[in-house]
């Protein structure tokens, strides 16, 4: 999937602490827990530590010196220690599952409430697959990381550290082989966890190509045919194969040299522990059970090391992870309400754009100087070429961007001194490409006013001229749609939103009307529903088909930002300039050809129904 390769970017920021501070902030709130989990893991190991002490305990002073008190003291000391331990390992892997939950469930929050916030110039900024990976791939690491992560270094340098005291108690001098080893051991071990992660992102990069390129290769299977390019995808398919095939046998070949390298250092330490006891065993120093608790100190410290090492070499992702995450919850959302913002009550009124300029990204102005009043009730249709600034006007109408210069009036208040929500609510939108939701077509048409009955819900979809295609599905109202539901064409999700807009009964109405050719019984059915939420409303209308354009009080051609010509259809056809090439060029070949035919066609055949 091409979310991968967003999600594979290094750590970029500096070690400068901050990103700990912040992910020690994500803990904060739920510091009993992780109290309560490093004294369970701390317990854990200590006794861990402690009963290979015992068992040389049994040894030396049990077995070997025949002392059955003794003995039989020492093994209660180990029955109790077991129950304690028990208990403290149940402790710390149920705390370390509800504080790993904790944290994931705040950080959706967060990012799912700062989501919400952020203004559109951020989606189209921002690639969908990137936040997708931040919300999904991004939380489970930093969760890993603060809780698994945590577990195990915890855990790693305290079995270290008490199983190294341990040591030194029994016998100084073989401590001290060990404590010489011990960061060999652990450079060894970081060092091949760090490469064996490297390969397999490499493995995971290239697969996500693979992907990729299936992908292709079946979706455009039939472009792929027509031009008789099997030979040459088989080629590009195969680099990639044996690409993800090589770096997948170095993954295996130093997964492989990994735990013989760290047995042979190890080795080398046990080596020099026989070595020297050869030659002391016996004393009082060194007894038989010293040197057996002594080798196992030893092999037990092994576990904790590579522990550590992998700890070491997947933080760094975590922390990639973390920034990205805090990026994303930094980035403020550019439009917002400002302190004091008002809820007129309503937005009805008339709407003024005074000397209003606009630019996306780059300096480049999009709307230039525009001056246009649009009054209470009334049907603007906006025309125009591509390109030519139509849908922006309707994007800082809804306040979805906000003026560069100048202002927008609502009802003599300059829009940006009322809140977001005030506008927001009150203006209906049926974008060019409609969005379902996934839910059914009653929850969909519901989904701006949740309380609606089946009623209004019905009526909404009888005036909007929904509901005889949606009464023709199996399931009717209650047909799923979205992924895996029922399939609907550009035209059917458009008059599902249409219904939506009527429902939610807007103050102000805007559509930007579909351009892909619907079929003819569907436009009409949309005609319907427009007129329907046109009624006594402000509607503002980009508009492709005729119809719309000829019932329109205004209409205003936008070209290169500005306003080319307004006035009514026959007003702007005797002018004979841009409309009137316009219209003659592409309307009325495109358009009113297919009315035509339409209307024909329902003369000649009664729509039923
Ligand atoms: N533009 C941009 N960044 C965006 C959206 C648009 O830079 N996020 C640019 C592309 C166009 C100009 O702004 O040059 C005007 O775009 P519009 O979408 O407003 O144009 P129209 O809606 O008039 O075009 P169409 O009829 O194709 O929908
Ligand atoms: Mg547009």
């Amino acid at each position: 999937m091409p979310s991968d390769f967003y999600e594979e970017e290094e750590f970029q920021g500096q070690l400068n602490g901050n990103v700990f501070k912040r992910i020690g902030g994500l803990m904060r709130p739920h510091w009993r827990w992780v109290t309560g989990f490093l004294i369970a893991v701390i317990l854990v190991s200590i006794l861990d530590a402690y009963f290979t002490y015992l068992s040389k305990q049994i040894i030396d002073e049990g077995i070997l010196a025949g002392d059955t008190a003794a003995l039989q003291r020492i093994l209660i000391q180990y029955g109790t220690m077991i129950i304690i331990q028990a208990v403290a390992v149940f402790a710390f892997v149920y705390l370390v599952g509800v504080l790993g939950e904790k944290v994931r469930y705040d950080m959706r929050q967060m990012l799912f409430n700062h989501l919400q916030k952020l203004s559109l110039s951020y989606y189209s900024r921002t690639p969908v697959g990137w936040i997708m990976s931040r919300v999904t791939n991004d939380t489970e690491r930093v969760a890993d990381l603060v809780t698994w992560g945590l577990l195990d270094s915890t855990w790693g340098v305290i079995n270290i550290i008490t199983a190294m005291g341990f040591m030194f108690a029994i016998n100084w001098q073989l401590a001290l082989i060990v404590l010489a080893v011990l960061p060999i051991l652990l450079y060894v071990a970081y060092e091949f966890r760090k490469r064996i992660l490297d390969q397999f992102r490499k493995v995971r990069k290239v697969n996500s190509k693979i992907t990729a390129s299936y992908n292709e290769n079946i979706s455009g299977v039939r472009v792929i045919k027509a031009l008789g390019r099997e030979d040459e995808n088989l080629n590009e398919f195969k680099v990639l194969s044996s690409d993800m095939r090589r770096f997948g046998y170095r993954a295996a070949w130093l997964s492989a040299l990994f735990l013989p390298s760290v047995q042979i250092i190890s080795a080398f330490a046990l080596g020099g522990i026989i070595w020297y006891s050869g030659a002391h065993v016996g004393t009082a120093l060194l007894t038989v059970g010293s040197i057996q608790a002594f080798v196992s100190y030893m092999t037990s410290i092994l576990w904790p090391i590579q522990d550590l090492a992998r700890v070491f070499a997947e933080m760094q992702r975590s922390l990639a992870s973390a920034e990205r995450i805090f990026s994303l919850v930094d980035t403020p959302p550019e439009i917002k309400d400002k302190p004091g913002a008002i809820d007129p009550g309503t937005i009805q009124g008339d709407i003024h754009f005074e000397h209003l300029s606009f630019w996306y990204e780059d300096e480049m102005p999009v709307i230039k100087d525009l001056n246009l009043t649009i009054r209470r009730g009334e049907t603007i249709a906006l025309v125009g070429s591509t390109g030519g600034g139509k849908t922006t006007i309707v994007n800082l109408l809804c306040r979805f961007y906000e003026p560069k210069r100048g202002r927008i009036l609502i009802g003599n208040h300059d829009y940006t001194d009322l809140s977001l929500q005030s506008i927001q609510s009150r203006i209906g939108v049926v974008l060019q490409t409609p969005h379902l939701f996934s839910g059914t077509i009653r929850d969909n048409i519901a989904y701006g006013r949740l309380n609606a009955t089946p009623e209004e819900i019905e009526r909404a979809a009888r005036l909007a001229g929904a509901h005889r295609f949606i009464s023709n599905l199996e399931k009717g109202y209650d047909e799923e749609v979205g992924e895996g539901g029922v399939l609907l064409s550009v035209g059917q999700k458009q008059l599902i939103s249409l219904a939506r807009a009527v429902l939610s009964d807007p103050e102000i109405f805007i559509m930007d009307e579909a351009t892909s050719s619907v079929d003819t019984l569907t436009e009409a059915a949309i005609q319907k529903g427009m007129d329907a939420i046109m009624r006594g409303r402000t509607s503002i209308i980009i508009a492709h088909r005729l119809s719309t354009i000829k019932r329109a009080s205004r209409i205003l051609v936008i070209e290169d930002g500005q306003i080319a010509e307004m006035g009514t259809h026959a007003e702007l056809l005797k002018l004979k300039g841009k409309y009137y090439n316009l219209y003659t060029r592409q309307f009325r070949f495109e358009r009113e050809d297919a009315y035509d035919v339409f209307k024909d066609a329902a003369a000649a055949q009664p729509l039923e129904g």
